[in-house]
C-alpha cells in the first residue's frame, strides 16, 4: 500500500485546511474522512468556498496530487486527528469520534509513527484515546510511537492567515514527541510553536474559550443591567474601554458557534466543584436569545405581525449557523406566532427558509439585524422602507446607524437599550 508523509483523519473546518498547509509545504498528504459526501466534495474541490483563499488552496492541491481523499485510511508518517467532539446528553463530551478515528488508523500504525490530537477534548484524553491503545497494541507512547495533543486556535472566517500566523501549543507525551512532531508543524507555523506536556495543552485550549465566554457574558450581563437602567449598553461599552485596563467585549444576542458555545461545558463537567464562574456564564450566554424575544416583544406587542431577519449565522462573515442564537430567536418568535421570514446571503437558499431580501422585508413589521455581515453594510434603507409596513428596526449588534435609520424614517431599536425608543 502507498505510503504518505501526513494522514489527516477529518476533513472538516480545522482539518482540510491543515491537510492543504502541509501539502502545500511539499508533503503528500491523505486526507481520511468517514463520509463518503465529504471526500467527493474535496476530491471535486467544492469544499471552502466561503474561508479567504482555502477553495483555491483546496483546487491547487488535488491537481498537483498533493491532496488525496479517501473514505480509507492509509500509511503515513503522522497522523493528525481533527474530527468534532460534540457533547451529549447531560453536556458531557463526546469523545467517540476521537476514539473510532484512533482505531481506524491503529492498524496503520508502526514503530516511528507519530499521532497529534487536535479535536478539542477534556485534560488527559491523549493519554486515555491515544496512548492507551497504542499500549494495549504493544508500543510505548513517546518511544516507539510519538504523540502530542497540539490544539488549533483559528477563527472561522480567517483560518489559513491564522493557522500560518498564530503561534501554537504543541504537548508531547515525551520530549522527542516534542521535538520531532514540531519540525512538522514548523513546514506552516511562522508562529511560534510552545512546547509542554499533553495534559496542560488539553487544558489551555478549554481554558482559552472558556476565557472568551465568560468575558462575553459579562458585556451581555451589563447589556441587562442597562437595559433595567434605561441606558445605552454600548455607550457604556465605549466609555469604558477609554480606560486602559479595561476592554469589555460586546453583548449581543447569543454566543454561539461550536467552540466557544460549546467547550466551556467540558471544563463543567470534568471540574463540576471547580466552575462555577464558568457554568454562569454559559447559562448567562444561553439567556440572551430569551432577552431579546423580551424586547422585540416588548416593542411589537401583538403576535400577528412579520418580523424579517437580516443574518442567521452564528457570527458575521461565515456560513455556520451551528448553535446560532439568532437562529434560536427565530424559533421562539415562531414558536410565540410571528411570522418570521430569514435572509442570510451566506447560507444557501432553501436552508431555514432563507428568501431574498426583497421577499424576506416585503410587508414586514420589523427588520431584526441579527448578524453584521459585512454584506449588510450597503442595505439601502430607502428601498428596505418602501418594503415594509411598519417601520421597525431591532439592531442586536450595534450595526445599523440610528441616525440614518432615523432619518429615512425607522423607529430605530437597539439590544440592550430597553424597550424605549433610544433617542
Ligand atoms: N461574540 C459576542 N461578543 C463579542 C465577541 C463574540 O457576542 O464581543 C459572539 C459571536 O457573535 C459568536 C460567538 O461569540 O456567536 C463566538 O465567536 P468568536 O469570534 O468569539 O469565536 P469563534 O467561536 O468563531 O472562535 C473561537 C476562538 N477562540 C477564542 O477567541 C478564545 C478561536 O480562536 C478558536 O480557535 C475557536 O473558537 C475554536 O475552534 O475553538
Amino acid at each position: 500500500m502507498k505510503k504518505y508523509d501526513v494522514c489527516v483523519v477529518g476533513l472538516g473546518y480545522i482539518g482540510l485546511p491543515t491537510a492543504l498547509l502541509f501539502a502545500k509545504s511539499g508533503k503528500k498528504v491523505l486526507g481520511y474522512d468517514v463520509s463518503a459526501d465529504t471526500v467527493k466534495e474535496v476530491r471535486n474541490g467544492e469544499k471552502g468556498k466561503n474561508e479567504p483563499n482555502l477553495n483555491e488552496l483546496l483546487k491547487e492541491c488535488i491537481q498537483n496530487g498533493g491532496l488525496t481523499a479517501d473514505t480509507t485510511p492509509g500509511y503515513a508518517d503522522l497522523y493528525i486527528i481533527a474530527v468534532p467532539t460534540p457533547f451529549k446528553n447531560e453536556r458531557q463530551p463526546d469523545m467517540s469520534y476521537v476514539q473510532k478515528a484512533f482505531e481506524s488508523v491503529l492498524p496503520y500504525i508502526t514503530e516511528g509513527s507519530a499521532v497529534v490530537l487536535e479535536s478539542t477534548s477534556p485534560v488527559g484524553s491523549t493519554v486515555k484515546y491515544i496512548c492507551e491503545p497504542l499500549k494495549e497494541k504493544g508500543f510505548m507512547p513517546g518511544r516507539d510511537v510519538f504523540v502530542a495533543y497540539s490544539p488549533e486556535r483559528v477563527l472561522p472566517g480567517n483560518i489559513l492567515h491564522e493557522l500560518i500566523h498564530n503561534n501554537r501549543i504543541l504537548g508531547g507525551v515525551s520530549e522527542e514527541s516534542c521535538r520531532i512532531i514540531k519540525d512538522y508543524y514548523k513546514l506552516f507555523v511562522e508562529g511560534d510553536i510552545e512546547l509542554t506536556d499533553a495534559n496542560t495543552a488539553e487544558m489551555c485550549k478549554l481554558t482559552e474559550n472558556a476565557y472568551r465566554d465568560v468575558n462575553i457574558a459579562f458585556a451581555n450581563e451589563m447589556a441587562k443591567m442597562c437595559q433595567a437602567a434605561g441606558i445605552n449598553a454600548w455607550e457604556v461599552q465605549k466609555l469604558c474601554n477609554k480606560h486602559p485596563r479595561v476592554n469589555i467585549l460586546s453583548p449581543g444576542p447569543g454566543v454561539g458557534g461550536h467552540c466557544i458555545a460549546v467547550d466551556p461545558w467540558f471544563l463543567v463537567s470534568q471540574f463540576s466543584d471547580q466552575t462555577h464562574m464558568i457554568s454562569t456564564g454559559r447559562m448567562i450566554n444561553d439567556s440572551m436569545p430569551d432577552f431579546a424575544v423580551e424586547q422585540i416583544m416588548g416593542i411589537l406587542g401583538d403576535t400577528d405581525r412579520k418580523i424579517s431577519v437580516l443574518g442567521i449565522t452564528y457570527k458575521p462573515d461565515v456560513d455556520d449557523v451551528r448553535e446560532s442564537p439568532v437562529l434560536k430567536i427565530a424559533e421562539i418568535l415562531n414558536q410565540k406566532g410571528y411570522r418570521v421570514a430569514i435572509h442570510d446571503p451566506l447560507v444557501a437558499r432553501g436552508r431555514f427558509s432563507n428568501a431574498d431580501l426583497e421577499e424576506c422585508l416585503k410587508d414586514s413589521d420589523m427588520l431584526l439585524l441579527g448578524v453584521n455581515h459585512k454584506a449588510f453594510l450597503n442595505l439601502d434603507l430607502a428601498f428596505v422602507y418602501s418594503l415594509m409596513r411598519s417601520k421597525i428596526i431591532f439592531d442586536t449588534r450595534n450595526f445599523i446607524n440610528k441616525e440614518k435609520a432615523e432619518q429615512a424614517g425607522f423607529e430605530y431599536y437597539l439590544l440592550g437599550c430597553g424597550y424605549q425608543k433610544t433617542n
